[in-house]
């Protein structure tokens, strides 16, 4: 009886298990935000996830022989053109133990083909304006990888080699920067021998960073043009001649595509929104936003044509390779990750050239929520330095305005030896940060002497505007307007900024937002995506202490409805106490 018994309870746990298992939703491990990382015992980083709303699903670490073995293995058709692949329910623990590996879905990466094919997401005119691209410069492919899965860096490369004309392609650089897996040696080295490209690995022994990773491949390289890719790209068609084109008819042109989203869950090519620019936010943080006023406008005339924008992502872009090393290559100084996008950008641009995006040029990138990989001297230590390095060299004035109000930056700032980069700088007679505010970036949120920087206080109920919290896409907050009690002096959460021409901005490019007209009663006020229209236009009288709406001519006013707790609204100017606020400046220089 005890023996039967026991097979019962055993089949009933199994059951339950496998249960368990096929319950298992692929989204959930990597939402937690209870993840447990530590390093195994052959000294590689692991990330343990615990499924949300359920403590009981505990996620096996990827084994060592996960990690260390390639475990490619194509399946015909999986992720055609593009699409999802969908991993069967009893895979699913085994995907999320593959997940922890390079922080994307390796199961499902490692099922698609080498050669999958994509849609084409370029305009029509697209294909017929580069005809000429045999007279264009040749270029050499540089990428950088660390730890990358065989997979996704090797379809970057067969996406190169498919997808463009072989008279443009000089060669395939890899830089390998120390990785730890078995693979990615001999058996790569095997591999790339039998590519109809010119294909050459580049090892560095010890961890430098992608930034003295790409120096290295750069200066082997023998391409008039350089181009960058990450490890994890795919290219589409006419992606190389859209932007060799440029370099062609402007030697100081930077060159970006189109980045669309290669998803981390399932692998689907997903075509991302058009009328984006790439600029930062407060703490230096590389940011999408609308596009400026002046290249909407090209745009509509001819929206396959080149557009200018602030800053570059980092990791797709072509750049003659004279004039690469002629403005300074990269500051050698930046270490591992992060800040040298920012700090090429701020140079080419304030030192004559310009940074672009080629519209017919459409390259997938995988975008992942966190990193992968170790940061040796940590993360925090690591980022600020680089970000510091930009700020001392490029942002003159406001370097201080980053300092103040990054402290961790600020602490080390004093750290870093930037002589050479102002060196460089003086030796280019580049121009100034207002200078690249002004001409390249007018939409910027960045307090100029020109315009208020400060608090927002309202005298009835003696609070201040506050930003709003919850993260839309593209990182950008929006919600009702609110007020909040006023908190210190370095809390940018309540900073704003007023500009010349009206518009209530704070950082991350989100504006004070209300009808342009109104017919009767109060409306509501929004903070969201700065737009430029008239909606977004306030005036202040310093006498009144009233915010006016440039259109609608209400005043700005705390709401009293019972449903709308201290939600701001734009209503008839009475001069009342709630209608009258105090722009306090708060000092940064
Ligand atoms: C973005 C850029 C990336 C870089 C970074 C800031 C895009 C799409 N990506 O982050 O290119 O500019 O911002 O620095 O614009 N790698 C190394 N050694 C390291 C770390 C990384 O070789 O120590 C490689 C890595 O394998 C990858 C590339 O550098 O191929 C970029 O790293 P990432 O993919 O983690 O950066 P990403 O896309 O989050
Ligand atoms: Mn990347």
């Amino acid at each position: 009886i005890l023996f039967f018994v026991s097979i019962v309870i055993i089949i009933l746990y199994r059951l339950n298990q496998l249960n368990k298992n096929a319950q298992i939703h692929p989204k959930h491990i990597y939402r937690s935000n209870n993840q447990e990382e530590y390093v195994d015992k052959n000294g590689i980083r692991v990330v343990v996830g615990h499924y949300v709303g359920n403590p009981i699903h505990k996620i096996p670490n990827a084994t060592y022989d996960m990690i260390n073995t390639n475990n490619f293995d194509p399946r015909p058709g999986a992720g055609k053109n593009g699409n999802p692949v969908v991993i069967e329910p009893k895979d699913l623990l085994k995907m999320q133990q593959y997940f922890q590996i390079n922080r994307f879905n390796l199961l499902a990466s490692d099922r698609i083909p080498l050669n999958r094919s994509l849609p084409d997401f370029r305009r029509k005119k697209c294909t017929t304006l580069f005809e000429d691209y045999p007279s264009y410069p040749k270029t050499s492919i540089i990428v950088v990888f660390h730890n990358e899965a065989w997979s996704t860096l090797l379809r970057t490369v067969w996406s190169v080699i498919n997808r463009s004309p072989p008279e443009l392609l000089e060669e395939i650089i890899l830089v390998d920067d120390a990785s730890e897996r078995e693979f990615l040696r001999k058996p790569l080295e095997d591999y790339i021998s039998t590519l109809p490209v010119p294909t050459k690995i580049l090892r560095s022994k010890t961890r430098i960073g992608l930034i003295k990773a790409r120096l290295k491949g750069a200066l082997v390289a023998k391409g008039p043009v350089l181009t960058f890719l990450d490890a994890h790209c795919e290219c589409t068609t006419g992606w190389l001649e859209a932007l060799l084109s440029v370099i062609k008819s402007d030697r100081t042109a930077v060159v970006c595509p189109v980045i669309d989203i290669i998803n981390d869950d399932s692998f689907a090519y997903v075509k991302s929104f058009e009328l984006h620019w790439g600029a930062f936010n407060w703490n230096l943080q590389f940011r999408w936003y609308t596009l400026g006023g002046r290249e909407l406008k090209q745009r509509k005339v001819d929206a396959t044509q080149p557009f200018n924008t602030p800053t570059m992502a980092g990791g797709l872009f072509a750049i003659d390779r004279q004039y690469f090393f002629e403005m300074g290559a990269y500051d050698d100084g930046m270490n591992i990750w992060g800040g040298e996008n920012l700090e090429m950008s701020f140079r080419i641009w304030q030192c004559g050239g310009k940074v672009q995006i080629a519209p017919c040029s459409r390259v997938g990138h995988l975008f992942r929520k966190s990193s992968p990989y170790s940061f040796p001297g940590g993360i925090n230590k690591t980022l600020f330095s680089n970000l510091a390095r930009v700020a001392l060299v490029w942002m003159d004035e406001w370097a201080k305005f980053y300092f103040k109000f990054n402290e961790p930056a600020g602490k080390i700032k004093e750290e870093q030896n930037v002589t050479s980069r102002l060196e460089l700088r003086k030796k280019h007679q580049c121009k100034g940060f207002e200078w690249y505010l002004d001409n390249v970036w007018p939409q910027h949120f960045f307090p100029k002497d020109d315009r208020f920087f400060g608090r927002i206080r309202n005298l009835g109920e003696n609070k201040c505007l506050i930003k709003p919290q919850k993260k839309v896409v593209s990182n950008q907050p929006m919600g009702i307007a609110k007020l909040e009690t006023c908190l210190g002096d370095d809390l940018t959460l309540e900073m704003f900024v007023m500009t010349p021409d009206g518009f209530v901005m704070t950082d991350d490019s989100i504006c004070l937002d209300a009808p342009e007209k109104v017919v009767l009663g109060p409306s509501k006020v929004r903070i969201m995506a700065c737009s430029g229209y008239n909606r977004q236009k306030w005036i202040y009288d310093a006498e009144t202490q009233e915010i006016l709406h440039l259109t609608n001519r209400k005043c700005l006013d705390i709401s009293d409805s019972a449903t709308f707790t201290d939600g701001l609204v734009t209503t008839n100017c009475t001069g009342r106490r709630t209608q009258k606020w105090a722009l306090e400046r708060v000092a940064w220089k």
